[in-house]
C-alpha cells in the first residue's frame, strides 16, 4: 500500500453562497477515499487578488493521502465541477477552487499541476491560514512580504 502523504489543500469561492461552498467542501475532502482531514483552518474573508467579484472566502486543510498527487488533484477537480465550477476565463470568480498547495516535500511540474502552488508565497489568503493550522510551513518573513494584503477572520457561525 502506498505511504500517507502529509498534503495541504487551499480552498476558495467568491460566487453564491461562498462560506457555505468552502465548509461542505471541507467536510466533502474529509471523506474522499484515501483522505483523511486532519486540520481545519479558520474561515477567512479577502478581497480578490489579480481576480473580481465579491470578496472571497479563503481556507486551508491539511490532509493525510495516500492518493498521489494527480489522483488528488482530480478528487478536488471533481468537487469543484459538483459545485458549479465554470472557468470561463483565467481567475475568474468561481463558486470553488480546490488547490493543492503542498504535497509532502514534492515538487512537481507537470501540465495539469505545480506543487508547491507557483503564487502561495505572494497571497496572504492562502499564507495566513496555512501559518494557523502548520506553522512550520510559513516562514515569518514570507507572511511580512503579505502583510498589506487584509485577511479578516470570519466569526464561526453555530
Ligand atoms: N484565487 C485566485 C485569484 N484571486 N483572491 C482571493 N482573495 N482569494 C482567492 O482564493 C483567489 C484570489 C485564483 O485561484
Ligand atoms: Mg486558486
Ligand atoms: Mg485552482
Amino acid at each position: 500500500m502506498r505511504e500517507w502523504v502529509t498534503a495541504y489543500i487551499g480552498l476558495g469561492a467568491n460566487l453564491g453562497d461562498a462560506r457555505t461552498a468552502v465548509l461542505d467542501a471541507m467536510q466533502a475532502i474529509a471523506v474522499i477515499d484515501g483522505v483523511a482531514c486532519i486540520r481545519r483552518s479558520s474561515l477567512y474573508a479577502s478581497a480578490p487578488v489579480d481576480s473580481s467579484g465579491p470578496d472571497y472566502v479563503n481556507a486551508v486543510v491539511e490532509v493525510q493521502t495516500r492518493l498521489t498527487a494527480p489522483h488528488l488533484l482530480a478528487q478536488l477537480q471533481a468537487l469543484e465541477l459538483g459545485a458549479g465550477r465554470l472557468r470561463p476565463y483565467r481567475n475568474a470568480p468561481r463558486t470553488l477552487d480546490l488547490d493543492v498547495l503542498l504535497y509532502g516535500q514534492a515538487v512537481v511540474h507537470s501540465a495539469a499541476l505545480t506543487v508547491p502552488h507557483p503564487r502561495m508565497w505572494e497571497r496572504a489568503f492562502v499564507l495566513v491560514p496555512l501559518a494557523e493550522i502548520a506553522p512550520h510551513t510559513v516562514h515569518a518573513a514570507a507572511l511580512a512580504r503579505v502583510q498589506t494584503q487584509a485577511v479578516t477572520v470570519l466569526p464561526v457561525v453555530v
